[in-house]
């Protein structure tokens, strides 16, 4: 049976620290992806974009830290429960949804709806952890969070419209880490989840890692969320991202790992975040976006 994805487009960036990440979905779609995606062999339907709250619109008071350091925290859970929803009626419609950031706080949304009904595995791919808490992180940008939220960790422990159901730390895997806090680092280590630095790759190179990266998220589980940060990727292949770290994976591990996440046959929900078209050279981190996008869905040379 051919498979279908839904594009679902989440323009926020009340995670981030910079205006420009929210235009992410336009730059992605502009760049191309329903044909790319359909290059893949694959049907594709567009759902558009959420309704998310306005950013020129937002009262100056409310934009404080208005729970410990997590700013905006209000506006995430409105965009987090929105999307929530969307990711989990593209599965009950038995699409693939392809979520398209937006920040990375909107990986809150995605696993949430992911893995409501199901019990899911996830694999990360980023620069960064994404484990802080409101307490230990540096910013208050709660891009630098969603994993701890989904897992509910530390003062996310019991925030309902933050914790992902079905998921449980021993089925989460992040992949290329190279730029850690270091309370974020302390609380990784002291987590279930499986950490694969960019020292890793360079040692046992990205497909043993993917490789193994994808039996700890499929271990029991019902299927695979990925959440690719296109900050992962090195800043020569990928310019158009906030918080770029020198050091990445090149062009051809992206692809590479992806291929396998495609041949697994494990991916459930698929998300790629962090693109800013402000920050791009003529848009070619969202091209990059729509080509990852194909080789996740199956997209073959031969
Ligand atoms: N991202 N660790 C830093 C912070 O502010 O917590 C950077 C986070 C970047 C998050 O790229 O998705
Ligand atoms: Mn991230
Ligand atoms: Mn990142
Ligand atoms: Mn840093």
């Amino acid at each position: 049976m051919t498979r279908t994805a839904r594009i679902i487009g989440a323009p926020t960036d009340y995670g981030a620290n910079r205006r420009g990440v929210d235009m992410g979905p336009s730059a992605i779609r502009y760049a191309g992806l329903a044909a790319e995606l359909r290059s893949a062999g694959i049907d594709v339907e567009d759902a558009g974009d959420l309704a998310v709250p306005l950013a020129d619109e937002r009262d100056p008071d409310a934009v404080e830290p208005s729970e410990g350091t997590a700013k905006f925290v209000r506006e995430v859970e409105e965009v987090s429960t929105l999307l929530s929803d969307a990711v989990a009626t593209a599965l009950a419609d038995d699409v693939t949804p392809v979520v398209l950031g937006g920040d990375h706080s909107v990986a809150i949304g995605s696993v949430g709806g992911s893995a409501r009904d199901a019990d899911v595995g996830v694999v990360w791919f980023d620069a960064h952890g994404d484990f802080n808490t409101p307490t230990t992180s540096p910013s208050g940008n709660v891009h630098g969070m969603p994993l701890a939220a989904v897992l509910g960790v530390g003062d996310f422990e019991g925030v309902e419209w933050a914790n992902a159901r079905g998921l449980k730390p021993e089925n989460v895997a992040l992949v290329g880490l190279r730029d850690l806090d270091d309370t974020e680092r302390t609380v990784i280590r002291e987590s279930a989840v499986t950490a694969y630095t960019m020292s890793d790759v360079d040692e046992r190179g990205i497909t043993d890692v993917v490789d193994e990266a994808l039996t700890v998220a499929g271990d029991d589980t019902d299927g695979v969320h990925v959440s690719f940060d296109l900050d992962w990727l090195d800043p020569n292949e990928a310019p158009g991202v906030g918080t770029p770290v020198r050091g990445g994976a090149s062009y051809r591990e992206a692809h590479s790992a992806l291929e396998q996440v495609a041949t697994s046959g494990m991916l459930r929900s698929l998300e790629l975040v962090e693109v800013n078209p402000i920050l791009d050279q003529h848009n070619e981190t969202a091209e990059l976006a729509t080509e990852l996008a194909a080789s996740a869905l199956g997209k073959r040379i031969l």
